[in-house]
């Protein structure tokens, strides 16, 4: 199958406009912001087989993603929102119209998302099972309350593995596009590792099976990208 890419252009006027003095300094930025651009699947569609069906990757890639992103560059047209970085508008979601909530959260969550997967799995690092291991008592007791989260989130949305500003792991689960970087989420924290499990992500291979696709996702998890998450926020 050949992988389609997307090519977004924002406009130079766009990325040279001054970032918000007031916000520039409240989230960290690791890379340097250069615009909302809709970025490509770091694999193939058909890469995570057989724990998520190629058709899936498809339609949640081309459709799903890609409406979230358009959206949300439609929404934010005309406005700061397309120089300013996505957690800081997190940071201030709530007063920002739903449009901009929902269509914002799916095209960072997604992002997080495909960059969480890959099918060659590396080792995670001793750090973050040190602290894994400190703030849930085991591997697995993290991964069965990571599993709990994503397993009983009631109708669409998200479950996380995120890190607070005490540096202290945590599992959170958010509805819809929502994620814990939002001033209206529960619990606030930059997320390392997230799960959608809105039926669009595993419906066609697993149909109302959510807790064995849980299951399955252990066995696709890009652990150098939940690491580097893990050291960047700790800074
Ligand atoms: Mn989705």
């Amino acid at each position: 199958m050949e992988r389609r890419k997307f090519i977004t252009v924002l406009g130079t006027a766009a990325l040279a406009a001054p970032v918000i003095g007031s916000m520039a300094a409240c989230a960290p930025t690791p890379k340097k912001f250069e615009g909302h651009v809709m970025p490509d699947l770091p694999y193939d569609f058909n890469a995570l087989e057989p724990y998520i069906d190629a058709q899936t990757m498809e339609l949640h890639y081309t459709k799903h993603y890609n409406g979230y992103y358009t959206k949300f560059m439609a929404a934010a047209e005309g406005t700061d929102l397309l120089t300013t970085p996505m957690e800081q508008i997190f940071a201030k979601i709530s007063s920002q119209p739903e449009g901009i909530r929902n269509n914002g959260g799916g095209y960072y969550n997604h992002m997080l998302f495909w960059e969480n997967m890959t099918p060659n799995q590396g080792e995670i690092s001793k750090d973050l099972k040190a602290a894994i291991d400190n703030d849930f008592g085991s591997m697995d007791s993290f991964k069965e309350e990571f599993g709990k989260a994503a397993k009983t989130r009631f109708g669409s949305g998200w479950a996380w593995l995120a890190i607070d500003s005490s540096g202290k792991l945590f599992v959170a689960s958010t509805p819809n596009q929502d994620n814990t970087l939002m001033d209206i989420a529960e619990k606030n924290g930059t997320p390392l590792l997230g799960i959608d499990v809105w039926e669009h992500a595993y419906y066609l291979h697993y149909q109302n099976r959510r807790a064995e696709y849980v299951d399955n996702f252990w066995n696709v998890i890009n652990w150098e990208t939940v690491n580097n998450r893990f050291l960047a926020a700790k800074g």
